[in-house]
């Protein structure tokens, strides 16, 4: 399948034109990378590339099934109402006050209606939140100054941290003339210096913390979405399906910075996340010192 525009560039705007003739000149990238970021016109949920996410989408789908023929039935009726019951058609109306049978079903068939939402809905938190066994486990923290701060621990060939904030409209130009990555992969308002980068196919633990001030962590494509909070450890999961570069935002209001504030993971191939650890530990310095991450089990006690 192939990746299509996540974001297309309004006519006449110059740092669009600006960026596409900078996209022409870097050189071309060695294979088009997929990339999951909110499209122009979209109207329907990012396509999801982790269980949690497909899930989500069925739900969500069954929702409006559910939610069209509630609401078509109940136009239906009084419509129906209307014409039958007005003046003309109904001269002499009724004098009914009450209908034991009516009122016992409009009671119990919206019981029924919810029970059969309520049952997949909370199978499906279940499913999000008790975490399986992890192969990574990786820290974000929501820092007070509106950027993100990704935390690898040691023992699992990391050991460092590093800040990720959005590219500026500078540094993106700067970016994409340099080749790191063409106009579509580095969309405006949600790249970033430094992304988390993590493997396929592999079941990510993610513990989210917040300092200073509450943000959350938001990833839509991995129906991914929990609060950083400060001096609270928040964990879930995700495994990711498909390599590319996936956008998420904070999703909490948290100031002035909150909109600029966005989440890119690269997801890529265990050698190439391999060869990231070994230079992302010269890159940002490993430390020796134990790491800050919180052991997954102990966190879950
Ligand atoms: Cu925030």
């Amino acid at each position: 399948m192939k990746a299509k525009p996540t974001m297309q560039a309004r006519p006449f705007s110059a740092a669009a034109l600006f960026a596409a003739a900078a996209s022409l000149l870097s050189p071309p990238a060695q294979a088009e990378t997929y990339v999951s970021a909110p499209r122009d016109w979209e109207i329907n949920l990012q396509p999801m590339v982790t269980e949690v996410g497909h899930r989500i989408v069925s739900l969500h789908n069954g929702l409006v099934i559910i939610i069209t023929a509630i609401t078509v039935f109940v136009l239906a009726l009084m419509i129906y109402v209307c014409w039958r019951f007005n003046e003309k058609n109904n001269p002499t109306p009724s004098k009914t006050t009450h209908s034991t049978v009516l009122e016992v079903a409009w009671t119990v068939v919206p019981i029924l209606i919810l029970l059969g939402i309520a049952i997949p809905s909370f199978r499906l938190l279940r499913y999000q939140l008790i975490l399986p066994q992890g192969d990574i486990t990786v820290k974000a923290t929501g820092k007070s100054n509106w950027q993100w701060e990704y935390e690898y621990p040691k023992e699992q060939g990391g050991g460092f941290s590093y800040i990720s904030a959005m590219l500026t409209e500078d540094e993106r130009a700067k970016a994409i003339q340099s080749g790191r990555g063409t106009a579509h992969e580095l969309p405006r308002l949600l790249a970033v210096d430094n992304e988390l980068v993590l493997p396929v196919n592999k079941t990510v633990i993610l513990q989210v913390t917040g300092e200073g001030i509450i943000h959350n962590f938001a990833l839509p494509a991995f129906g991914l979405k929990i609060d950083a909070i400060p001096g609270r450890l928040n964990q879930t999961w995700f495994k990711a399906e498909r390599e590319g570069i996936y956008y998420g935002q904070c999703s909490r209001l948290c100031g002035v910075n909150h909109a600029f504030m966005p989440i890119a993971i690269r997801i890529v191939s265990e050698q190439a996340y391999a060869q990231w650890l070994e230079d992302s530990k010269k890159k940002y310095g490993a430390i020796d010192a134990p790491s800050k991450i919180a052991s997954a089990a102990a966190a879950v006690q």
